[in-house]
């Protein structure tokens, strides 16, 4: 395939210092080689940079929101040319805000070719916060609700963009909701596979009817993947651990059935923190979930034995 790294240094969206670091540390962990190892064609567009848009308000609510504003402009403009050149857009984050601008970027593509864009959200947090709900003010906690259409944030993409269908948004790995986030997810028919789901009955099987249903409808699939997904003890980079994630296998697993399905458009790797990482073993790990979603499978590894 032929992929473009796009750098999205974006920490304003969350609490805490240190997501900015996130782009350099996953091409330290060399996310671009690995690719080409693999075959793939890639081209490293850098990082995004942008100033503030003085043009949106301040918003108490919605904490920094002119500039998680303007590189939601920047990555939305950015993810659909990359996607309209017949490339593969993966964005290396930066907080989870960014999702704004990536999904925005590939449901306007997606409408363009006429095919209805899916979601697949592997996180913690379901992210579906408006400035009204949210408790922190922290605008990584609202994405969903933002492309969904369902978060008022001021004028920041054109009116007339297209949302995403909040039926067409799979959460996996839930494991921490905000009350009133609860009654919007079910309001609006978010499908979520919480962790007591994927304990129940495995995280395959949950991949499984997804893939049918977006294989089914003719789809693309962008997946969102929050460092958070995955369990502290395997990924302590990130700013809102929570306990009982996902393992590696499990992790592996799904990037390997995403693969082999071939309906995957466009991938995000967000809120890695390298100021609280351990040694670069979360940047790695996510380099690794990379590979596997792109072609890396456990026959063709080279092996260490002779
Ligand atoms: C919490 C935490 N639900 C909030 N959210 C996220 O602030 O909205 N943490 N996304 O990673
Ligand atoms: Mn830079
Ligand atoms: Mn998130
Ligand atoms: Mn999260």
């Amino acid at each position: 395939r032929s992929v473009t790294l796009i750098g999205a240094p974006l920490e304003e969206g969350s609490g805490r210092r240190g997501a900015a670091m996130g782009p350099a540390a996953l091409r330290i962990a060399g996310v671009d080689q690995t690719l080409i190892d693999l075959g793939h064609d890639v081209v490293d567009a850098g990082d995004v940079h942008v100033v503030p848009a003085r043009d949106l308000p301040n918003n108490p609510k919605a904490h920094n929101l002119r500039v998680v504003g303007a590189f939601t402009r920047a990555l939305e403009a950015g993810v659909y040319e990359a996607a309209d050149a017949g490339r593969f857009p993966l964005i290396l984050g930066g907080d989870h805000s960014l999702s704004m601008g990536t999904v925005s970027g590939m449901a306007r593509y997606a409408a363009q070719k006429g095919r209805p864009l899916f979601v697949l959200w592997l996180d913690a947090h379901s992210d579906f916060n408006t400035p009204d709900t949210s408790p922190s003010g922290n605008i990584h906690g609202m994405p969903v609700a933002y492309f969904c259409g369902q978060a008022e944030l001021a004028e920041i993409l054109p009116k007339d963009r297209p949302f995403v269908d909040p039926r067409n948004v799979f959460q996996v790995g839930i494991r921490s909701v905000d009350a009133s986030e609860r009654e919007l997810i079910k309001e609006h028919g978010v499908n979520v596979f919480d962790m007591r789901w994927l304990d129940e009955q495995g995280v395959a099987a949950a991949i499984r009817q997804i893939l049918a249903v977006v294989s089914d409808a003719n789809g693309l699939l962008h997946v969102s993947l929050d460092v958070d997904f995955l369990d502290p003890d395997i990924a302590p980079g990130v700013g809102t651990t929570v306990p009982g994630g996902a393992t590696f296998r499990e992790a592996h697993l799904i990037m390997e059935m995403l693969c082999d399905s071939g309906l995957v458009s466009s991938l995000d790797l967000v809120e890695l923190n390298p100021f609280l990482d351990d040694r670069g073993k979360s940047a790695r790990i996510l380099v690794e979930l990379t590979a596997s979603l792109f072609g890396r499978r456990i026959f063709d590894r080279p092996t260490r034995a002779a």
